[in-house]
């Protein structure tokens, strides 16, 4: 059988981590391994639901998600995060609470503009605005991981190619 693993799925608002993150779920399922999926987005309206979009507000929305995902991976799931998670020292932190066989960071990279274009939320349009301050990749940094397990450009592939990308990297490592 598997053991608990963590993906944790990082990039941009609008890089397709909710939309990944599901699909993922549905490939894992049908292969007997189940998920839990921690999205940054759900979990601020609940355990979050204290944090903001300061510096320091998403540094401890991610140290929670860390942890939390930590507590399900002890409990033999996989689980899938995703979070914009913009600062590579908080994820580094969150990998460390794992094995290091435990833990795939998939980078869900997407340029700017190519997300901006998407705007399903219509966040990006306020945030140029300024009706939305500390707006990712616009007013608020995001740190491109170095070092990666899996890099996924969304903007060139299918939702299918990616989620087949993510998934034969994680059996490769004899999770499934
Ligand atoms: C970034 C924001 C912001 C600001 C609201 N900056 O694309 P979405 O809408 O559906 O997902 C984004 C989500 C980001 O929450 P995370 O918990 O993933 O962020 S972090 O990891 O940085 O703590 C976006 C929405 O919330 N949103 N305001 N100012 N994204």
């Amino acid at each position: 059988g598997h053991r608990g693993a963590v993906i944790w799925l990082t990039g941009l608002s609008g890089s397709g981590k909710s939309t990944v993150a599901s699909e993922l779920e549905k490939r894992l399922f049908r292969h007997h391994i189940h998920t839990f999926i921690l999205d940054g987005d759900n979990l601020r309206h609940g355990l979050n639901r204290d944090l903001g979009f300061s510096q320091t507000d998403r540094k401890e929305n991610v140290r929670r998600l860390g942890e939390v995902a930590k507590l399900f991976v002890d409990a033999g799931l996989v689980v899938i995060v995703a979070a914009i998670s913009p600062f590579r020292i908080d994820r580094e932190q969150a990998r460390t609470l794992l094995p290091a066989d435990r833990f795939f960071e998939v980078f869900l990279s997407c340029p700017l503009k190519v997300c901006e274009q998407r705007d399903s939320k219509g966040l990006y349009k306020k945030a140029r605005a300024a009706e939305i301050t500390d707006f990712t990749g616009i007013s608020s940094p995001y740190e491109e991981p170095r070092d990666p397990e899996i890099i996924v450009k969304t903007d060139e592939l299918s939702i299918d190619e990616t989620v087949d990308t993510i998934w034969k990297k994680v059996m490769l490592r004899g999770f499934a």
